[in-house]
């Protein structure tokens, strides 16, 4: 039995993982269900690299989100081939999978992600994202038609995760799918990772705003130490790149992109750690590290 009176055994819990080609919003579909910023969000694919759990308690049902980086073809970096493991591996224990994809695209790249998913054992259900693009519903309906023909989904729910519309058809269909059994997670936490993660990440996201391109993606933050002061957290971060001339482009003329990137992650942090913060960014070169299998491990991935 829990802490408070509820006994466990009138309890559900659950694991759910959102999976889907990069881009058709998995991690804004965790945050809006969740209610905080669990995972960040850019509008460039590939954005999420790990697998992050956030954890929404509602009722006396708990239910474990599971983020994944989103799925693709492309397997040229050993960061590349890592982040779909990553994704697979994430449907190991699972009690309900979301097939993700983008209201009216169909792409090769989502055939390839629905395919990995051919001898799941669980109920898999297809989210339509994005639906706010149609303004005229029924002109989502050929799509939808589409969509729902490709594989015997257990349900379909079309909704917004931007406008968190249609949210509580998914709520529905999950809570009742959700086993009998105590919490996996204890009731206030909204996250399975810690703080210096959230740090690094809050660092990655502003640096994929704010570069162009290619950049972003051969980028990586360690996080070198993370302090508590009596006044302010104290975060040390390296940002570590490529390539010499990517270190120049971080940094920008005058230091003015690293400022910027610091500030931006700085202020999303103080809103979401409730915290003062000093946050010190530091750029390191380490040659072609995505291609290496061993770097991108020791690099958190
Ligand atoms: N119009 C619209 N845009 C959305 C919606 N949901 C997400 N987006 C946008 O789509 C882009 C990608 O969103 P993410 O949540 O990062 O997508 P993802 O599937 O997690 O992407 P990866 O981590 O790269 O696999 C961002 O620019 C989001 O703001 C939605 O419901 N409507
Ligand atoms: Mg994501």
């Amino acid at each position: 039995m829990s802490q408070d009176s509820t006994p466990d055994t009138q309890r559900r819990s659950g694991m759910v993982a959102l999976v889907g080609r990069p881009n058709v919003g998995k991690s804004t579909l965790v945050n809006a269900l969740v209610g905080e910023k669990v995972s960040i969000v850019t509008p460039k694919p590939q954005t999420t690299r790990h697998r992050i759990i956030g954890v929404l308690t509602e009722g006396e049902t708990q239910i474990a989100l599971v983020d994944t980086p989103g799925m693709h073809s492309q397997q040229k970096t050993a960061l590349n081939r890592v982040m779909n493991e990553t994704a697979v591996a994430s449907l190991a224990g699972i009690d309900v999978v979301l097939f993700m994809v983008e209201a009216g695209q169909w792409r090769d790249e989502d055939a390839a992600a629905l395919a990995r998913l051919a001898r799941l054992p669980c109920p898999v259900g297809l989210i339509v994202n994005k639906t706010d693009r149609f303004k005229d519903k029924t002109e989502l309906l050929p799509f939808m038609e589409k969509a729902s023909t490709q594989r015997a989904f257990d349900f379909v729910v079309p909704l917004s995760a931007q406008r968190r519309d249609n949210l509580p058809a998914l709520m529905h269909e999950l809570t009742s799918r959700m086993p009998d059994g105590p919490y996996l997670f204890p009731e206030d936490e909204y996250t399975d990772r810690n703080m210096r993660f959230l740090a690094a990440e809050a660092v990655r996201e502003k640096l994929t705003l704010f570069l162009q391109q290619e950049l972003p993606y051969s980028v990586a933050i360690e996080i070198e130490s993370f302090e508590s002061g009596p006044e302010q957290l104290e975060i040390h971060a390296c940002i570590w790149v490529a390539r010499d001339n990517h270190k120049s482009i971080v940094i920008g003329k005058g230091g003015a992109m690293l400022k910027k990137i610091g500030r931006a992650a700085r202020l999303d942090l103080v809103h979401r750690l409730d915290h003062r913060v000093d946050l010190r960014l530091w750029v390191k070169v380490r040659d072609n590290w995505i291609d290496s299998e061993a770097a991108v491990r020791e690099l958190g991935h």
